[in-house]
């Protein structure tokens, strides 16, 4: 997959993108990452990409023309067109399912705002969705970029070293992990529960199943909905939340 970052701050992503996971995905050569400064596609002395917002108001908008004339751009440099994405306050909520339909695309190209946002001509006319990473404030999409690059980098084949990782991330999905434990057996007086030294590989699993369902019921409630649960363990996530 090809990914294209359209940002005025394209330092923001030197770090990030050159260790761990994406680093590994870049290198396998299952992603391809490029950055672009819409300040590059200025004609103008100054290389201007903001300006005041027609109707009055604080802060500034980014001027529509370096933008069009960047993704233009970015789009002739490579094969297929590119997913054209705004990173936006007002996107749709990104989430597991949005990850995997973002990355299931040959090519996206991202686009950060920073300042106000950028001239709704942009959104209409430019861009093909926009996502949200949640119900804060950021200074501008950058970041959000970062965010989704990461999770997009996950699903490309190879990445996780084996597809298992992703199979058993789906599996437990809709549930929150739980508890793990390494080496030593006890530290500072704190013992590991007593049933992972058992070496009862089937209790193990009930016991890890059983933590889960206790943990998502008692800190995520909302995503017991869409989990798919046996009558059994719907006993034990009831128990669970009568226990106040
Ligand atoms: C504080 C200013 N806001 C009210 C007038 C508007 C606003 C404009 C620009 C708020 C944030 C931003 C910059 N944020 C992003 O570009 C952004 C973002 C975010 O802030 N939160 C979650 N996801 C994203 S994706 C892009």
């Amino acid at each position: 997959m090809r990914i294209d970052i359209v940002s005025l701050f394209p330092e923001m992503f030197s770090g990030p993108f050159d260790a761990s996971i994406i680093a590994r995905a870049r290198e396998a050569g299952v992603l391809e990452i490029a950055v672009h400064n819409p300040r590059d596609y200025t004609d103008d002395k100054h290389h201007v990409v903001d300006d005041y917002a027609y109707g009055g108001g604080p802060g500034m908008v980014m001027k529509p023309e370096p933008l069009f004339d960047c993704v233009d751009a970015v789009q002739a440099m490579a094969e297929p067109r590119g997913r054209v994405v705004l990173l936006t306050p007002q996107g749709r909520l990104l989430n597991h399912d949005v990850v995997a339909e973002l990355a299931a695309a040959p090519r996206l190209i991202l686009i950060c705002g920073h300042y106000e946002g950028v001239d709704e001509r942009v959104r209409e006319h430019l861009c093909d969705d926009e996502i949200s990473i949640g119900d804060y404030v950021l200074s501008g999409g950058e970041p959000a970029a970062i965010v989704v690059v990461d999770a997009v980098a996950r699903h490309q084949p190879g990445v996780l070293g084996s597809e298992l990782s992703l199979e058993e991330e789906s599996h437990a999905q809709g549930l929150l992990e739980y508890p793990q434990y390494t080496r030593p057996a006890i530290y500072r007086d704190l013992p590991i529960p007593e049933i992972l030294l058992s070496g009862h590989h089937a209790e193990i699993a009930k016991w890890r199943r059983r933590q889960s369902l206790i943990r998502t019921a008692r800190r995520r409630p909302d995503l017991l909905a869409k989990a798919e649960l046996t009558e059994e363990e719907r006993r034990i996530v009831r128990d669970e939340l009568a226990t106040d």
